[in-house]
């Protein structure tokens, strides 16, 4: 049996998982968990890293003696340091206005079909591309780049690397050669020699330093391994489904990612117009998916009401009517924070619909239209990549929530299959055993995931025509 500890860095919470393995069995424990809050300075939105880094600290010593550390998070974000190493200011948050009407910019000198022929991302305004191109003033005193669990991982072994997963949301990657893209960072004046060097998951990242060994009260030497550092995907890798199975997938927790796991990308023009992107996933995988706003709309109307207990607002919300009015959950006017509830009201009334007006019908509203989405880019995944479904694996933190569950299995006319909640931990605990111990594929880890794990059926209930209807009432805005 060996222990390895996961730290996950969602947009929401942070915390340090164990994971005990043995030949059949794995065991997750939460060592730590802490709240991950952005903080507004007149500057802008910024992430608050060295309270997260203390968290991870207080973390490890919580989880006590482990074979192994590793660090997955959100994407996009990065830190600078300087030719000290020392951090040039906190890291900038992916909600940050900095990069409105960046883009534009970007794609008058790289159109945005070619960028998107030669790295596969999706557009969204966070992208690393463009803020690496609304940061160009602050690059110049910059020396390295690294992205936020690269950052933590040097901050804990003193050794700097690039991981390819969360690399690959920085637009600057080839899905095709999983390298850099040379071509657009030098059209477009970015120096890839900022980045350190690629790391691919399951790669060696150095021992915890001495003062955090004296922090933490670990035995050293304790080893730091490179993970699927993009907590999406960790998350994948940790979808329970079997060999062979036609499945797509959902991590639903402050964003929903749906889509398929292929093994090469898909840059056709028609991909591209529908949103979806191809981020890389472990053993060549590519995670073909769209982002949709996921449970931020519902944590932000939750934080406009004054944090009532979710549990009660999620019954409210079961007794509401059905479907009465959906917004689309993929739109980026969504994307800030602030004034949730009121920009809900007025996306349904811009499409003519009722405005729902208590927290039980704004969270139905909410709920509805994430499983719409979701509907939406299971269907459209399957067309784009012509690999049709039979069954939705939905992880992360939104499978606490059976009603989103329900609705989704309902909206897409497939079962759903609940399950792991911690699936991102779940993942950099199964990369971390391979690389300590005997060499499973992804495939073996899934499937002690299975054994291992507790997982919910949702059987879809009713047909699929409600959901059509309320898709065409959107369409047709
Ligand atoms: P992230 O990793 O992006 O921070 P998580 O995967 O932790 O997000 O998911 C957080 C979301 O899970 C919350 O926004 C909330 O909607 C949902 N959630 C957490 N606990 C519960 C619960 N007890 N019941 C229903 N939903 C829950
Ligand atoms: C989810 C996530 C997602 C990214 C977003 C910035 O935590 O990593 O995959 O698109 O954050």
């Amino acid at each position: 049996m060996k222990s390895y500890a996961a730290v996950d860095l969602g947009a929401s919470s942070g915390r340090v998982m164990v994971g005990r393995v043995g030949p059949d069995s794995l065991e997750l424990a939460e060592a730590h968990r802490f709240v991950n809050r952005p903080v507004r300075v007149p500057e802008g939105l910024r992430w608050d890293v060295l309270s997260l880094y203390a968290g991870v600290l207080d973390g490890l010593k919580a989880a006590g003696q482990v074979d192994s550390v590793g660090i997955d998070s959100w994407a996009v974000d990065y830190g600078l340091l300087d030719a000290d190493g020392a951090l040039l200011g906190n890291p900038v948050h992916y909600r940050d206005s900095r990069t409105e009407g960046v883009a534009e910019k970007v794609w008058a000198t790289v159109p945005a079909e070619e960028l998107y022929a030669a790295t596969g991302l999706q557009y969204a305004p966070f992208n690393t591309l463009y803020q690496l191109v609304a940061a160009k003033d602050q690059l110049p005193s910059a020396q390295r780049l690294l992205l936020i669990p690269d950052l933590l991982t040097y901050w804990l072994t003193g050794e700097q690397g690039t991981e390819l997963t969360n690399a690959s949301t920085t637009q600057l990657i080839d899905p095709r050669t999983r390298e850099w893209s040379y071509d657009v960072a030098s059209r477009l004046g970015i120096d890839l020699g900022l980045f350190a060097p690629l790391r691919q998951p399951g790669d060696p990242a150095g021992v915890l330093r001495a003062e955090v060994l004296e922090e933490t009260g670990l035995r050293g030497p304790v080893p730091v391994t490179t993970v699927g550092s993009h907590d999406t995907a960790s998350a994948v890798a940790a979808v329970p489904a079997a060999v062979g199975e036609r499945f797509a997938y959902i991590c639903t927790g402050t964003w929903s990612l749906a889509g398929l796991e292929l093994d090469a990308p898909v840059l056709t023009e028609e991909s591209r117009a529908a949103n979806f992107t191809n981020e890389l996933g472990l053993d060549g995988t590519v995670r073909y998916l769209r982002n949709i706003m996921g449970l931020w709309l519902l944590q932000e109307c939750v934080r406009a009401w004054g944090e009532p207990e979710l549990g009660a607002l999620l019954l409210d919300a079961a007794k509401a009517p059905a479907l009465r009015s959906v917004v689309d959950a993929s739109d980026p006017v969504f994307l800030a924070p602030g004034r949730m509830p009121e920009r809900i009201a007025e996306a349904c009334r811009a499409s003519g619909q009722p405005v729902p007006e208590t927290p039980g019908e704004i969270t139905r509203c909410i709920l509805d239209s994430l499983a719409l989405a979701h509907r939406k880019a299971i269907e459209e995944a399957q067309r784009l990549a012509d690999r049709p479904v039979d069954v939705v694996y939905v992880v992360g933190g939104g499978t606490r929530n059976a009603l989103l569950c329900q609705l989704t299995a309902d909206a897409c006319g497939l079962p759903v299959v609940a399950g792991p909640t911690e699936a991102a931990a779940l993942g950099n605990v199964l990369v971390q055993a391979r690389a300590h111990g005997p060499a499973d594929d992804l495939a073996d880890g899934r499937a002690l995931l299975t054994r291992t794990q507790p997982l919910t059926r949702y059987e879809p209930q009713g047909d699929t025509a409600p959901w059509r209807e309320a898709e065409a009432r959107l369409a047709a805005r």
